[in-house]
């Protein structure tokens, strides 16, 4: 169980973040366990320690949830073709998420025109991604990153995208609607961390003042994500859990309270478009999304 637990610190304490990579480190760590003999029993006892690490990305529940699916298909297997099967199985899915990344930043990039403002929060590899693959196509952009209090994502975000050759500008989290205004911003692409089945999409806390402000300006709000952070469970109305992490990472003021809340939830109503591997779909066609591509996970099995 080391790795799991190793991982489990990791993904806890954002050593490991970002929606689809905690569900990758997730896959890896169960992939050990498999390595190690382990078979349903072991798994499962793992799979619970790993989505306790954060809440609310439902891709880390979907990515152990069929991890487990797999196990209960292959339980009957002996152990060598047990671990066997689990391993390729595994394997395919971690390269069906990095595939994933590849083809969204593919369609993604499209939606860039030359000379565009960009604008996104947070740091969503997704979203890098797109503004990569645009970049490479020859397209000239700038993007403006949010700092994204208070762990400051955006500067991983600037970081990255500077490295690429792509001019960035970071702005303090409250400059949002004075900079769409002032400079101009076309478009704002974020990342999330699970889409319900009505289309609403939780992200980074500060999400939606961000499509508050576009909307405002009449600006494209675009989702990317995989369609590993879709939820099953809120085809039946569940909700994430939004995590509320330690008031220190805010402020430690005596006597005053800090409330920390990481993610919040922006409304379809918000959003333009969402970006998958499967295309571009209206956030109202979440739904179909789940029903299509979640069979394994909605039957109950
Ligand atoms: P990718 C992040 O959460 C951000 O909210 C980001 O938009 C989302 O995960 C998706 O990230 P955190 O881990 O999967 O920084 O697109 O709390 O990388």
């Amino acid at each position: 169980m080391g790795s799991v637990d190793e991982t489990a610190r990791k993904i806890s304490s954002m050593e490991v973040r970002g929606a689809l990579d905690i569900a990758i480190a997730a896959l890896k760590a169960l992939e050990t366990v498999v390595d190690g003999g382990g078979r349903l029993k072991e798994l499962e006892a793992a799979g619970e320690k790993l989505k306790k690490a954060r809440p609310t990305a439902v891709s880390l529940p979907n990515a152990v949830n069929y991890v487990i699916y797999l196990a209960k298909k292959h339980e009957p297997d002996d152990g060598k073709a047990f671990k066997s099967a689990m391993t390729r199985e595994i394997h395919d899915f971690i390269i069906r998420q990095e595939n994933s990344l590849e083809k969204i930043a593919e369609i993604g990039s499209k939606l860039i025109e030359e000379g565009d403002v960009l604008m996104t929060h947070c740091n969503s590899d997704t979203v890098a991604h797109i503004f990569k693959r645009a970049w490479r196509d020859g397209k000239k952009f700038r993007v403006i990153a949010t700092e994204t209090r208070p762990r400051y994502q955006g500067y991983i975000t600037s970081r990255d995208l500077a490295s690429a050759g792509i001019p960035v500008t970071l702005i303090v989290d409250s400059a949002v609607y004075h900079t769409i205004k002032k400079l101009d911003v076309d478009k704002v692409f974020v990342g999330a961390d699970t889409v319900y089945a009505n289309g609403d999409v939780v992200n980074k806390i500060g999400t939606m003042q961000v499509a508050l402000c576009a909307k405002s300006e009449g600006k494209d709000f675009i989702v990317a994500t995989e369609s590993i952070k879709f939820s099953p469970e809120s085809i039946m109305g569940g909700v994430s859990v939004i995590e509320e992490r330690d008031p220190k990472e805010v402020a430690e003021i005596e006597g005053v309270r800090v409330f920390n809340p990481a993610f919040d939830v922006t409304p379809k109503e918000y959003v333009n478009m969402i970006i998958t591997e499967y295309g571009i779909i209206p956030p109202e066609a979440a739904y179909s999304l789940l029903k299509e591509r979640f069979g394994w996970s909605l039957t109950g099995e």
